[in-house]
């Protein structure tokens, strides 16, 4: 099993792996929430075309709502992202944690070179991608022996739309999200307080509302599974309590892709 830590603002993390089935142990070490988001970069472009060529502008895309309060939709239109990145693919990652918690996610990478990112903001509102969280990650032709794991919880994401089967009990779980048709959208788990509001989660998700992924986080979050493509499946492993928890896709560009569970002791 890989490691990858997150630190406030780094990825320590291997420079190569096999490709193929593999599990990471995402650890957040910081006192800020992390993510990992893994970007396959079209043939020949590495991360000095990530961050040299498509950082500069998505930064300036959120400057603009952040700094000039322009409307995020808008600045999205003036934002001059590079060609090639129309080509990059995004495959999987974890989703939002807290400080001090850690997850495990299984994911199938093909070989290539990838780009880690976390697009988390700082306490200031800087991006964390800016701050250091871009990392290249090569995945080799070698291919590991691994093999996924047996899930008892299973999502299925489809259309902006989010299915629910299995074990939802106290105890350790390994939860299979499924990527179906039109899942253009990412899957993450936050414990509620009792009095806890789903709308302040939803209000908090999306990165580029002036408000949206810039700490202090309106629940505790629990990671997840990043964007894979369509007909691909990821893995993570899940510890539920009794409580109130919000399964819930951000990246929808739309809030309401999701569902409020209790966990009943
Ligand atoms: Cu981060």
């Amino acid at each position: 099993m890989l490691e990858i830590v997150a630190t406030d603002y780094a990825f320590d993390a291997p420079e190569k792996i096999p490709s193929g089935w593999t599990t990471i142990e995402f650890i957040n070490d910081g006192e800020d929430p992390h993510m990992l988001l893994f970007h396959l970069l079209p043939e020949g472009k590495t991360l000095d075309h990530f961050a040299g060529e498509l950082y500069p502008p998505v930064n300036e895309w959120w400057m603009a709502v952040r700094d000039d309060g322009m409307d995020p939709s808008e600045a999205r239109q003036v934002a001059n992202l590079p060609a090639w990145f129309g080509d990059a693919q995004w495959m999987g990652g974890a989703g939002f944690i807290d400080p001090g918690l850690s997850t495990k996610i299984t994911m199938k990478l093909p070989p290539g070179t990838y780009v880690m990112e976390c697009y988390v903001k700082t306490e200031d509102g800087e991006l964390h991608a800016m701050e250091g969280m871009l990392r290249e990650l090569t995945v080799t032709d070698e291919r590991s022996e691994a093999t996924p794991p047996e899930a008892n919880i299973d999502i299925t994401l489809s259309n902006y739309e989010m299915d629910i089967y299995g074990d939802l009990t106290p105890g350790s779980h390994t939860v299979a999200v499924h990527f179906a048709e039109g899942s253009n959208h990412n899957e993450h788990v936050a414990r509620l307080d009792s009095d806890g509001s789903v709308q302040d989660v939803l209000d908090w998700l999306p990165w580029l509302e002036h408000d949206g992924l810039w700490p202090p986080a309106p629940a505790t979050l629990l990671g997840g599974m990043n964007i894979l493509p369509e007909g691909e499946t990821g893995y993570f492993k899940l510890d539920l309590e009794p409580g109130r928890y919000l399964f819930v896709s951000e990246m929808t560009g739309r809030a309401g892709v999701l569902e409020e569970v209790t966990i009943e002791p």
